[in-house]
C-alpha cells in the first residue's frame, strides 16, 4: 500500500506488519489498523470496553471487583486485535473508576512512552519502527527540531509535562461518553453533558496557547499566528527526530515536515471517510463555528 503523505500524524499503514504479526487465513500477514483517537468507531469501542470494565469492577466492588476487571483485561488482550485500542480503554477505565484510580499507579508519560517525549535534538537513535517512514526521515537532509527561528521554542512544544497534561485532559473528557462512570468525582463524567459543556475544550486549549504565547514573548518572538487558511503552505519545517509511539505491539515513527509543506486530505484506511477528513470540510466547520459565535451562541 502506498504511504499517504500526511503531516504530523503517524504514517500508520505505510509499511508491512511486523514479523510477529499472526497470519490471516490466506497466509497474508494481517495488519490491523492501529487505534486512532480520530476515528469515531475506535473511540466508541474503547469507551464500550471501559464501560464494561467499570460494570465488572462495580458488580462485586472493592478489590475483588478490581481483580475481576483485571482478569477481563487479560482476556481482552487475546481478543482485541487493534493495536493500542485496549491500552486506551484501560486508561479510560483507570481515569473514570475511582477505586481503579486510587489503586493503580499511573506511570508518568516519560516512563510509559519515553520515546514519545524524546527531545528532537536528542542524540538517541530511537527504536526500529515497524511503521512510519523512518528511512525517509533518516535520509532527509533536515536537521532535528524546528527550522529557525521556531527552534527557540522547541523546548516548550516538546515538554513532557505539558504533553502529558494534554493527554490526561482528553482522557478525562473523552469524545465518546463512558456509560456507567457516574460515580466518578470527575466533572466530565456527569453525562449527559451540561449546558455549554463543549466550551471546556476551547477553554483548556486556549490556556495552553496562552502559555505558548508567553514562552514565545520571553525569547523575543512574536505571538502565535492563526492558521485559518488550510490550503496555505506552512513556512516552518519540523523534524521530530527519534520520536516514536509504542502501541503494545509495534513502533510507529513520525516523519519530518519540510519547510513550505501544505496539508492534504486524509486518505488512509479508516480516516478517509470520517467527517473533517477533507480540508474543505474543515473550512466549513470553521465557518459554521465562527458564524455561531458571531450570532451569540
Ligand atoms: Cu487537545
Amino acid at each position: 500500500m502506498a504511504a499517504p503523505r500526511r503531516l504530523g500524524i503517524p504514517s500508520a499503514p505505510a509499511l508491512p506488519a511486523p514479523v510477529a504479526a499472526p497470519l490471516a487465513a490466506g497466509g497474508i500477514p494481517e495488519a490491523p489498523r492501529p487505534f486512532s483517537e480520530f476515528v469515531f468507531e475506535d473511540v466508541e469501542r474503547a469507551s464500550e470496553i471501559a464501560s464494561d470494565l467499570i460494570a465488572i469492577a462495580a458488580a462485586k466492588g472493592g478489590e475483588e471487583g478490581l481483580a475481576e476487571a483485571v482478569s477481563e483485561i487479560d482476556r481482552l488482550r487475546t481478543t482485541e486485535r487493534q493495536p493500542g485500542l485496549l491500552q486506551h480503554a484501560v486508561k479510560l477505565f483507570i481515569t473514570h473508576f475511582p477505586l481503579a484510580r486510587q489503586t493503580f499507579t499511573w506511570k508518568p508519560l516519560e516512563k510509559r512512552q519515553p520515546n514519545l517525549v524524546v527531545p528532537s535534538k536528542s542524540s538517541a537513535t530511537g527504536p526500529v519502527a515497524a511503521r512510519g517512514l523512518r528511512a525517509e526521515v533518516a535520509t532527509a537532509e533536515q536537521p532535528p527540531g524546528s527550522t529557525s527561528p521556531e527552534n527557540e521554542v522547541d523546548f516548550w512544544r516538546e515538554d513532557p509535562l505539558i504533553n502529558e497534561h494534554h493527554e490526561h485532559w482528553h482522557l478525562v473528557y473523552p469524545t465518546v461518553p463512558i456509560p456507567g462512570s457516574h460515580e466518578s468525582s470527575s466533572p466530565g463524567d456527569k453525562y449527559p453533558l451540561g449546558n455549554r459543556h463543549g466550551e471546556l475544550f476551547a477553554y483548556m486549549h486556549e490556556q495552553m496557547r496562552a502559555r505558548y504565547d508567553a514562552e514565545r514573548l520571553a525569547v523575543g518572538m512574536a505571538r502565535v499566528e492563526q492558521f485559518d487558511q488550510y490550503t496555505a503552505s506552512i513556512p516552518q519545517g519540523y523534524n521530530p527526530g527519534a520520536l516514536a509511539l509504542w502501541d503494545g505491539g509495534t513502533w510507529t515513527a513520525f516523519r519530518a515536515r519540510p519547510e513550505g509543506a501544505t496539508l492534504s486530505d486524509l486518505t488512509a484506511d479508516g480516516l478517509a471517510g470520517v467527517p473533517g477528513a477533507k480540508l474543505a470540510e474543515q473550512a466549513t466547520f470553521r465557518d459554521r463555528m465562527l458564524a455561531a459565535a458571531q450570532n451569540g451562541y
